[in-house]
């Protein structure tokens, strides 16, 4: 199987991307501020995807010695396709990172995990001095969780327990996330279950509170953490 090139012929999401233009450009914003001998931390999602291609531009053009530190096996296969050496949080802590989200609000707190990978993007994000964080301006909300729920890594056995205490935090709609195209949940790169978790209200200590039950491995709320927002 050549899956190297199967991933770049599979990356259908670019034909259907919202809002593709907006993302370009805060893709290149990006790459502009690569400088050789940079590590950088690589978050999820189709404005990285972007930013990533990018960047292999200017490292061929210029080339740049660059290391990477991905957030997922997605993020790995798309480095090792575009040639973009990488590292580990074993060897490296990033210089900077960047990384897209699915809500933002004035204070620049964050809903991200759409695409289950919020523990390892929270892991660098708090291993990193600096943190751009990329989004087009469907992305700003004056309100968190007024357009998504909140995602939440949850060990599979602690399900019931989670649930039970999310309830008494008072989330109105809990979903475990189906597996797309196949029947079953998805299970994340860690092995565990994602929670997606609808409040009416999300104080700023919720992030605190939901980390505290037993059985939550990591959630989709950033909030007050040291990023500066890009945009288009
Ligand atoms: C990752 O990608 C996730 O945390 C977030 O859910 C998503 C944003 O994707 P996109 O840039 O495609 O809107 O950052």
């Amino acid at each position: 199987m050549n899956w190297q090139s199967d991933f770049i012929n599979n990356l259908h999401w670019s034909d259907t991307i919202i809002n593709k233009e907006g993302k370009e450009r805060v893709a290149a914003k990006i790459a502009e501020k690569v400088k050789d001998g940079d590590v950088l931390g690589v978050g999820s999602g189709s404005t990285v995807f972007m930013a990533l291609f990018a960047i292999a531009k200017r490292i061929k053009a210029e080339n740049l010695n660059i290391k990477a530190i991905p957030t997922s096996v997605e993020i790995s296969m798309a480095l090792t396709n575009l040639g973009i050496p990488m590292t580990s949080l074993y060897e490296h802590r990033p210089d900077w990172l960047f990384d897209g989200a699915d809500e933002v609000d004035p204070n620049r707190s964050l809903i991200k995990g759409r695409g289950g990978a919020m523990f390892k993007e929270k892991l660098l994000i708090s291993s990193s001095p600096v943190n751009y964080i990329i989004v087009d301006d469907s992305k700003l909300v004056d309100k968190l969780g007024s357009k998504f729920p909140v995602p939440i890594e949850v060990f599979p056995q602690a399900l019931l327990h989670v649930e039970g205490e999310l309830k008494k935090l008072g989330t109105r709609e809990l979903i475990l996330r189906p597996a797309k195209g196949k029947d079953g949940p998805v299970i994340t790169e860690n092995g565990n279950l994602v929670v997606d978790a609808w409040f009416d209200s999300i104080s700023t200590d919720m992030e605190l509170r939901i980390k505290s039950i037993t059985g939550v491995i990591e959630s989709g709320l950033f909030i007050n953490y040291n990023v500066e927002i890009l945009m288009a």
